[in-house]
């Protein structure tokens, strides 16, 4: 039997986000979002499902940080609605949506768990997207009045900050691909919310800097790896594409401050590229504390002319799959987090990595030990990564419970805890309960995979 060893001050952790499990849409003043108009768009969302109710957890959360002091974590990744905050967006704050969060956290951290707080997780309030959203610098503006209400409210009792949640999913897979809100599906919008998240993150970290806030601040973009299936240049090329795509796009404005240029270059040949306004670049690339690194699958890639926007074609090799039908390679994680040491050796945090298996609950347990085989091969990656003297710092499994997963609505359960959507009643799984020993011991035991 092996036994991997985690540092003694680890953080072992778990993520959710506020439109996936709050519910309360319509409660104590909140504003409409963008996933709020969404989610009710005939067929944009499976079944039609939507937020309104989700896990209740605005009501719930204390039975929620009840499971989570069970389940043993030190640290929890959560988001705020903007629109509980400052309703439309741009204008008044609604001091219920404060209170709200202020109850949340001291009840964490009355319970020694650290508040991991994620400013913007996908729920843009709906006016801001009715002046154009991202693409409009009065968003940008508005984002960084959020974040300094955020920060003058919180600076004192949440250390540590992450501005933006999967900047890839809020550019391309919402605005190119179409699959999440907005809905757009143009490559010049998509590179114009890009640079807009990329321009409010910068503004927010320069504000967080400003007003001297005693804490840690950075952004989680999501990241794939991807092996070419040829040696062939084309493929190869390809797989850098697809890898750039969700990382570099990002993260060379954060700590280079320009774009990938072989990136520009191949949007350029598509007929788009960023606006970028004289000081943009220099705003962005502000200097970050930590890095969240969201990861949970990777692909074999072939060049072909006809592979969407990158010309790529993600081939299918006989790996296992889970529920929701993403490749489990758990050596991906090892093979990107090696990548990015290229901006350096940076704190890191997996602020999100987790399987989507959809087993119910039968005589009262769910046996999802295939989540528990993804996580056991994933946390073993981390300790590899370690190992090689990458700085990182910590583990939030996706997610505390089943949850709205967006497009996919509520079919598609990524959760440690089972919620039953129609009592609410949430049933710890499996592997609530592995990974419980996981943290209790601060080591993984490889005897545990099944
Ligand atoms: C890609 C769908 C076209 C979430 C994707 C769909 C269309 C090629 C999990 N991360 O719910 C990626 N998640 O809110 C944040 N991560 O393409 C948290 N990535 O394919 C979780 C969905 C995702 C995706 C979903």
């Amino acid at each position: 039997m092996t036994i991997f060893k985690f540092p003694k001050d680890f953080k072992w952790g778990t993520a959710t986000a506020s439109y996936q499990i709050e519910g309360a849409t319509q409660t104590d003043g909140r504003g409409t979002s963008i996933w709020d108009t969404f989610a009710k768009t005939p067929g944009k969302v499976f079944n039609g499902d939507n937020g309104d109710i989700a896990c209740d957890s605005y009501h719930r959360y204390e039975e929620d940080i009840a499971l989570m002091k069970e389940l043993g974590i030190n640290t929890y990744r959560f988001s705020v609605a903007w629109p509980r905050i400052i309703p439309d967006g741009d204008g008044e704050i609604n001091q219920a949506g404060l209170d709200f969060y202020h109850r949340f956290v001291d009840k964490l951290i009355e319970n020694d768990i650290e508040p991991f707080c994620t400013l913007y997780h996908w729920d843009l309030p709906q006016a801001l997207q009715d002046i154009g959203g991202w693409e409009n610098r009065r968003t940008v503006d508005a984002f960084v009045k959020y974040s300094e209400v955020m920060f003058r409210e919180f600076g004192g009792k949440i250390k540590f900050w992450l501005t933006f949640n999967e900047p890839w999913c809020i550019a391309f897979l919402s605005n190119l691909l179409g699959n999440h809100a907005p809905g757009n599906k143009d490559l010049q919008v998509a590179l114009n919310v890009g640079h807009g998240i990329l321009l409010a993150h910068g503004k927010s970290v320069l504000k967080f800097r400003e007003l001297g806030i005693d804490g840690k601040i950075g952004i989680a973009p999501n990241v794939e790896w991807s092996v070419p299936y040829s040696k062939s240049v084309a493929d190869q090329a390809a797989c850098n594409r697809h890898i750039a795509w969700f990382a570099d796009w990002f993260l060379d404005p954060v700590f280079k401050g320009s774009y990938p240029q072989f990136m520009l270059d191949w949007f350029e040949e598509a007929g788009a590229k960023p606006d970028v306004q004289p000081g943009d670049m220099e705003t962005i690339c502000q200097p970050i504390d930590h890095l969240g690194i969201n990861y949970y699958t990777m692909n074999v890639g072939r060049y072909n002319p006809d592979g969407g926007i990158l010309h790529m074609e993600s081939l299918d090799m006989g790996l296992v799959r889970t529920d929701i039908g993403w490749p489990v390679e758990s050596r991906g994680l090892y093979e990107v987090l090696h990548y990015l040491q290229k901006y350096g050796n940076i704190d890191t945090y997996i602020t999100e990595n987790g399987a989507c298996i959809n087993d119910g609950v039968v005589n009262g347990e769910v046996k999802d030990y295939r989540r528990i085989s993804y996580l056991q091969q994933h946390m073993v990656q981390v300790h590899r990564a370690m190992n090689d003297g990458l700085n990182l710092k910590g583990y939030m499994a996706w997610s505390l419970m089943d949850n709205f997963e967006w497009a996919e609505g509520y079919r598609m359960r990524f959760g440690l805890v089972h919620v039953d959507y129609r009592s609410l009643v949430r049933t710890p799984k499996e592997s609530f309960y592995w990974y419980q020993n996981v943290i209790r011991n601060n080591w993984l035991e490889t005897k545990d995979v099944l």
